[in-house]
């Protein structure tokens, strides 16, 4: 089993309820033990003109193949409605792989660590509420190193209800 680390996000259709959803899905998902989930937390979207998004990070143990568990997160997604008319759109969910033990993966379909997830605020402040202190990325960054470079701006943290 590896430990995973799964970035949760929404802003469409009830972003709470969407994640919640998910959460009971992720719980189901074969060859995985669900570990924890961080609070929820709204902040306004990167592209400017779209909703406010929900967001959260979920811990997972998982003994699924990384492009298997891919798979199994993009099912989940479209079972909550997602389309993919373009690429950062608005969706209902969306489900992204942020860590899978401590891989590097570069494939066509799946890059990880996500990209991006080191100057997210969004991702790395609920990614702290459960990685053990002394968590690296595979470049060897600390998540104490980017949490001090990334403020805590801009978020709102709320309960899961
Ligand atoms: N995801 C995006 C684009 N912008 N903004 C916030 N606040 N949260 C997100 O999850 C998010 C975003 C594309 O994945
Ligand atoms: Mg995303
Ligand atoms: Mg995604």
């Amino acid at each position: 089993m590896e430990r995973i680390y799964i970035g949760m996000g929404s802003n469409l259709a009830d972003p709470a309820e969407q994640l919640r959803s998910a959460i009971a899905a992720l719980g189901q998902l074969q060859h995985t033990r669900f570990v924890g989930v961080s609070a929820f937390y709204q902040s306004d979207s990167l592209l400017p003109g779209q909703p406010r998004y929900t967001n959260a990070v979920a811990a997972l143990d998982t003994a699924l193949a990384p492009l298997a568990l891919l798979d199994a997160l993009q099912a989940i997604e479209n079972d909550q409605g997602r389309e993919r008319l373009e690429r950062w759109g608005p969706r209902t969910l969306d489900l992204d792989i942020l860590l899978f033990g401590d891989r590097l993966i570069d494939e066509p379909r799946l890059k990880v660590p996500h990209y991006q997830m080191q100057e997210r605020a969004f991702v790395l402040y609920p990614l702290a509420e459960l990685a053990p202190q002394d968590l690296r990325l595979a470049d060897g960054r600390s998540l104490v190193e980017l949490l001090a470079a990334c403020p805590f701006v801009g978020l709102d943290r709320i309960s899961q209800s």
